[in-house]
Order: structure tokens, then C-alpha cells, then sequence
């Protein structure tokens, strides 16, 4: 009953929930006084980021340094709803050294003081991966002109350079994406290949520790959601990175989900995951489902697909919840016409994966999410980590 009057989003709905009174329509949320220059924008009480305080939670997002700023709304609700941000690009290798030994940490430098002016923490993204390199280094991550030698030192000069560049203002990074397969098997990337196995992983995770002893460091990857070959091939190669002494704190798991598949067991492999001591993170949450050809991509097929959606994205929030050392969640952006799926998906069309639709209005899988955070007061609060840090 409650969950319906929310959804069909009647503007004069209010609902007192775990302490909370849920606006159901953020327009007919009073408005918050105006951000002066230099001063944080103000956020309401049933918002995402004072919700998840409640219990110690991060909500992140990824954000897009082409509408930071520039796009009012987009940047209103960038600061009023999360209290962690990632960079979705532009702290990519492609982005930071576009040209070989010129960094331009223009766009990411800019994220990092709006975070700082919002009292966001910072989830750097990413230092390691076989993606969106530049292509003076390598066009497709798996072959390049440049010998071994070259490639270990210029790795290692990434790592260094990047991690001090932003020392201090990192709160969790993903040093090493996507190393392994869907069959679980090592992926046999230029990284790979130049150190013959899966050595630079050890080595990145050291280099970045030196470079910021305070920053939480996190292996990420995509399909740890579910047991199979390969959340258990990254569970047992982070068993012998601790086995080793390598300094890594824990293990983001993408959550990039689709309404045609069964829900995965996250609860589960988060908890595995945090047995082995380490903290855990949902770290780049989609829920996508199938939608009309271009240029509908973000309506769904079928009227029903919402209701998947919102069941989906409660229970990835909720596995969330229920383990203590999961410290973020963090949904791939927030406004459908700016989110990767529909310019990936195409074959069948697949769209329509997250909180705010395309003209940045919160869809009812946002009132679900928020409903689930008024109703966490009793999960058990968590710690954000890292050393230094409660
Ligand atoms: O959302 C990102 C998109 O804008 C880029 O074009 C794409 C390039 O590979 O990367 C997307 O983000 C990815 C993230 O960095 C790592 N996990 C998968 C994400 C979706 O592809």
C-alpha cells in the first residue's frame, strides 16, 4: 500500500518512516536555501546521504564531469542526495595521460573539491585496468608496441604519480579492475603478459599503499555477485594476496544487474568476502531491463519491468545492509539518459537501470531505495575504515 501510494508518486504524499518523513515527490520536498559561493549545498533529512548516515552507509554515485556544473539539476542532485562520489571517466589513464608524460588531472581535480565542498569522500577509479587506456600505451588492453620493460616502470610511475597526486583526498581506490574472466581465468592483458602471470596486482597494491598509506584499497570487479568460477577464483587469488602480505582492505563488487537473470546470492559473497576480513563495497549498481529501440531506449518493454527493477535494487541495497563491513553503495550514476547500459545493450535493446529517468526525476525504484534506508535504523552501523579513520 505504502510502496504503491509512493510509486504512482502523488505529490502530497508525506510518510513518516523509521523517524523520517518521506517526501514522495522530491519537487514537493520544501526547497533547500540556496549553496553559497563556497558553501556546501544544504541536504533534506529523507535524503539518500542522511539516510544512509543513520547507519554508517555511503551512498555514492558515479558522476559525469560533463554535467558537473554545468547542468544545474544534475549537480544539485549530485550534492543533495550522495555522500560519496567516483569519477566515471576521468580518472581513467586515458583521461589523466592522454599524451605520453603530461598528466591533465584538470576534470578529476574538480571532483575532488566539489566532494570536499559537500563533505563527499572520494572513491578514486581506477589505477590498473586494460580499458580506456591511452592509446599511446595500447589500443585494446591486450597487445601493444612497447616491451615489457618499458610497460612494468611505466605502470609503476602510474601508480605512484596518480596515488600522490590525490593523497589525502582518496578514501577508497580501485587499484586493480577487471583482472579476471567470467570462467574465473586471469585475463591476458599487457599488464599480464609483461609481468608473465598476475604479479603486477601485488605490486600495484604496494606501490599505491606507499604513495597513500590512508587510502582503503579495493580490488573491483563485475559477476563477483554470484558464486561461480569466478567470484571464486577472485576469493581465493585475495586469499593469497593476504597470504603474501599484500596491503589490500577490500573488494568492490560492480552490481551491474539485468531483470533477465535470477537475483544473485550477493548477500552471501559480500559476507564471504568480509570473513576474510576485509571491507566490501557495491561499488557501480545498475539495474537493467529490456526497453523499445532507439530512441525509447529507456522505456521498458513490458509495464511489469519496474517492479523487477525496484525488487532488484532493494535487495542489492538490503545484501548491503546486512553486512556490516560493507561500507558503500554506490549506483553507476543517477539520471538514465547519462548511464553506459543503452549505448552498450543494444542487441536486444536493454535501458532504463537507474534511480532518476531521463529527465532527472526519481523513478520509484529512488522511493524504494529511500524507503529501505528509513527503515535501516536498526542494521548494524558501520565504520568507514581506513587507517586514521573511525
Ligand atoms: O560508465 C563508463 C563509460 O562511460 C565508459 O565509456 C566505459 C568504458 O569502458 O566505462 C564505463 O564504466 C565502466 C567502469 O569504469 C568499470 N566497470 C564497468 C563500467 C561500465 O562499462
Amino acid at each position: 500500500m505504502l510502496r504503491s501510494a509512493l510509486s504512482i508518486g502523488l505529490v502530497s504524499a508525506t510518510v513518516l518512516l523509521g523517524g523520517v518523513t518521506l517526501t514522495a515527490s522530491a519537487s514537493a520536498a520544501p526547497a533547500p536555501p540556496a549553496a553559497g559561493p563556497g558553501k556546501p549545498t544544504p541536504y533534506p533529512a529523507d535524503s539518500l546521504r542522511a539516510l544512509g548516515d543513520r547507519v554508517g552507509l555511503r551512498i555514492g554515485t558515479a558522476v559525469n564531469m560533463d554535467e558537473l556544473g554545468t547542468n544545474a539539476e544534475y549537480t544539485k542532485i549530485t550534492a543533495e542526495q550522495f555522500s560519496s562520489v567516483t569519477a566515471e571517466n576521468v580518472m581513467k589513464w586515458q583521461l589523466v595521460e592522454p599524451t605520453r608524460g603530461t598528466y591533465d588531472w584538470a576534470a578529476a581535480d574538480e571532483l575532488v573539491a566539489f566532494a570536499k565542498k559537500n563533505k563527499q569522500l572520494v572513491r578514486g577509479h581506477t589505477l590498473v585496468w586494460h580499458s580506456q587506456l591511452p592509446t599511446w600505451l595500447s589500443s585494446d588492453g591486450y597487445t601493444t608496441t612497447l616491451s615489457n620493460s618499458e610497460l612494468k616502470a611505466l605502470l609503476k610511475k602510474h601508480v605512484q604519480d596518480q596515488v600522490k597526486h590525490f593523497k589525502g583526498d582518496i578514501w577508497q581506490w580501485d587499484v586493480v579492475n577487471e583482472a579476471f574472466d567470467d570462467e574465473g581465468k586471469p585475463r591476458e592483458t599487457v599488464w599480464y603478459k609483461a609481468w608473465g602471470g598476475l604479479g603486477y596486482i601485488a605490486d600495484a597494491f604496494r606501490w599505491a599503499r606507499e604513495a597513500d598509506p590512508k587510502a582503503l584499497l579495493f580490488y573491483n570487479d563485475y559477476n563477483l555477485e554470484f558464486t561461480g568460477p569466478k567470484s571464486n577464483a577472485v576469493y581465493d587469488f585475495v586469499k593469497t594476496l593476504q597470504a603474501q602480505r599484500v596491503p589490500i582492505d577490500g573488494v568492490g563488487f560492480q552490481g551491474h544487474l539485468a531483470t533477465q537473470y535470477g537475483f544473485p546470492d550477493l548477500q552471501n559473497n559480500l559476507q564471504r568476502f568480509a570473513d576474510l576480513g576485509l571491507k566490501v563495497a557495491e561499488t557501480e549498481v545498475d539495474v537493467r531491463t529490456f526497453t523499445e529501440p532507439a530512441p525509447n531506449v529507456n522505456t521498458p518493454t513490458s509495464p511489469l519491468a519496474p517492479y523487477a527493477q525496484e525488487s532488484y535494487w532493494s535487495r542489492a541495497l538490503k545484501a548491503c545492509l546486512a553486512v556490516p563491513e560493507c561500507i558503500s553503495f554506490t549506483p553507476w550514476g543517477f539520471g538514465d539518459t547519462y548511464s553506459w547500459i543503452p549505448g552498450w545493450f543494444t542487441n536486444p535493446q536493454e535501458g532504463a537501470a537507474l534511480l532518476y529517468d531521463a529527465d532527472l526525476k526519481p523513478k520509484s525504484q529512488y522511493y524504494v531505495i529511500q524507503q529501505d534506508l528509513a527503515l535501516a535504523a536498526g542494521a548494524p552501523r558501520r565504520a568507514p575504515g581506513g587507517p586514521g579513520r573511525p
